[in-house]
């Protein structure tokens, strides 16, 4: 039955579907603008070569070039002033902007842009290819400064073109640091000139016979240009002094032999994998049974080395040295090889980065950003350890494990993942959480970012890291840049499940195979 037209309720015209939620948004009532294969796209030549892919992904059209100074009918993309990354966006019958601050904020605007497409219902707009861009004003900026994901390399390794596709992947969500984590007990991934034993004996294995793999340093140069292409910084990790098995079997003068402690004995019996052998690659998942020798000097001129040259590799500030899980380091030596090593990468002009525990190193330099990895609500003390950062006057990232862990299990049926972290972690509980309210005594001002870390025990493939990680990096990427949810009426797991379900042609088309979750609209 249909209803009388006299009765047709007038509803207001739906807000675009937008992940991460922009700062600002109207939606005007007037006609849309309509998308053919006669627009131009005109402006800033990095800005207009992003539209025309995420337009060709999206609509396969391929849109003509306009005029390197923005003006002339269609999509004009150029530069202005105003907050680091952010961006304003126009669209209505007669046209679309995008005004970036910077580069990076008219990129963002392009990804936004992207997301707005959407396949016209008229059959009369047909005849123009019969996609549509809403007449909007977004003004957008971000929440926070670091928005990061991570891609552990070291479990299963994942060549230059699956890392190149997770920063396709993740810029177009606004993410803007890429952490690689780069070596563990499995595998050592980076090629160094300085100690070329590293991948000569400790990079041809990983997880469960999975062949293994490196990068060359031109590999690693390479990934640095793609992301800062796609405005990522990479932050390189080289876990210390635990999760160091792969160093020991090319120098075994700087490593102990496994400690084979009752927590490594619990994650051996939980993981599974198998106890590591001195002198064998190790291919289980168990953790804290690995430690450098912390007291010997042959160990300092290691870390030197190792250090020195990613410094010297490494455009961007930050250097990740781990830290985590070193239960077969003695106490009051890590907290003393924490705070050494924290000290050489500030001599080296870096800003030194650690997992949480760091935060009793003794004499941390003070510049030193933590990155707490416990529960949305802490245990074991963890949320001290991470206020020894702050309390230094340095800042937090924040990845609470039950809740942007991508590599947790979604469900009880998830053929991947892990459990560890509070058992499974639906959408939901990836979305309905806020960094300010985490650690009591951290709120904003105490918080760099948020990172979206993806471990890879169980994901060997760029299919495994899409069917882990979407939908919910999308989940992280609003916490990271959206206002905080009590800034604004869309923050809502609602207004988000019918947001990002409407991702679907998008991810789709840019060949991104997703988890269709339930509880979510997907269209
Ligand atoms: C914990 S949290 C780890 C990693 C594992 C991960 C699996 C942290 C800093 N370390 O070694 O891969 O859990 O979820």
């Amino acid at each position: 039955m249909s209803l009388p037209s006299s009765l047709a309720v007038v509803s207001p015209p739906p807000a675009p579907a937008l992940v991460p939620l922009p700062r600002a948004l109207q939606v005007g009532t007037a006609a849309p603008f309509v998308l053919t294969a006669d627009t131009i796209v005109s402006g800033d030549a990095d800005a207009v070569a992003a539209a025309r892919e995420v337009i060709r992904s999206r609509t396969g059209l391929t849109l003509s070039l306009g005029r390197a100074d923005g003006t002339g009918s269609g999509i004009a993309l150029r530069l202005d002033e105003g907050v680091p990354e952010s961006y304003v966006l126009k669209a209505s019958a007669d046209g679309v902007s995008v005004v970036g601050a910077d580069a990076a904020g008219l990129f963002y605007g392009v990804q936004t842009l992207g997301q707005l497409i959407s396949r016209s219902a008229d059959a009369r707009d047909a005849a123009g290819g019969g996609w549509l861009i809403p007449a909007v004003r977004i003004e957008d900026a971000p929440r926070f400064a670091y928005r990061g994901v991570m891609l552990d390399v070291a479990r299963h390794f994942f060549d230059v073109a699956t890392v190149k596709a997770y920063i396709d992947r993740a810029s177009s969500l606004k993410f803007n640091h890429l952490h690689l984590h780069l070596t563990d007990d499995q595998g050592w991934r980076l090629e160094l000139a300085s100690r070329p034993l590293l991948t000569e004996r400790a990079a041809a294995t990983a997880i469960g016979g999975a062949p293994g793999g490196f990068y060359t340093r031109d590999d690693y140069r390479e990934l640095v240009a793609y992301a800062a292409a796609h405005h990522m910084t990479l932050v390189p990790e080289i876990d210390l002094p635990g999760h160091t098995h792969a160093v020991s079997l090319a120098y075994p003068e700087v490593s102990e032999q496994p400690v084979l402690g009752p927590q490594v004995i619990e994650t051996i019996r939980d993981f599974g994998g198998g106890t590591p052998v001195s002198g064998e690659p190790y291919e289980g998942l168990a953790v804290g049974f690995s430690s450098l020798r912390i007291t010997d000097e042959a160990t300092d001129a290691f870390v030197r080395d190792v250090l020195g040259e990613i410094a010297d590799l490494t455009p961007g500030p930050y250097l990740h040295i781990g830290g985590d899980e070193a239960l077969g380091t003695p106490r009051a030596d890590y907290d003393a090889f924490v705070g050494r090593v924290s000290r050489l990468i500030a001599d080296l002009g870096k800003t030194p980065m650690a997992w949480h525990e760091a935060g009793t190193g003794t004499g941390l330099h003070p510049t030193t950003i933590g990155q707490y990895w416990g529960f949305t609500t802490p245990t074991d003390g963890m949320d001290d350890k991470a206020r020894g950062f702050t309390a230094l006057g340095s800042r937090l990232v924040m990845s609470p494990a039950d809740a942007v862990y991508l590599d947790m299990k979604f469900d009880e049926d998830s053929p991947l993942g892990l459990t560890w972290a509070n058992g499974v972690t639906s959408a939901r509980r990836a979305y309905e959480w806020d960094p300010a309210e985490v650690i009591a005594g951290v709120s904003d001002d105490a918080i760099l970012g948020v990172e979206a870390p993806l471990w890879t025990e169980t994901a060997r493939t760029l299919a495994d890291l899409d069917a882990l990680a979407f939908p919910r990096i999308a989940a992280a990427a609003e916490v990271a840049w959206s206002p905080a949810p009590h800034a604004s009426a869309l923050r809502t797991w609602e207004s988000f499940a019918a947001r990002v379900g409407a991702q679907a042609a998008l991810w789709a088309s840019l060949g991104i195979v997703f988890t269709p979750l339930p509880g979510i609209p997907w269209r």
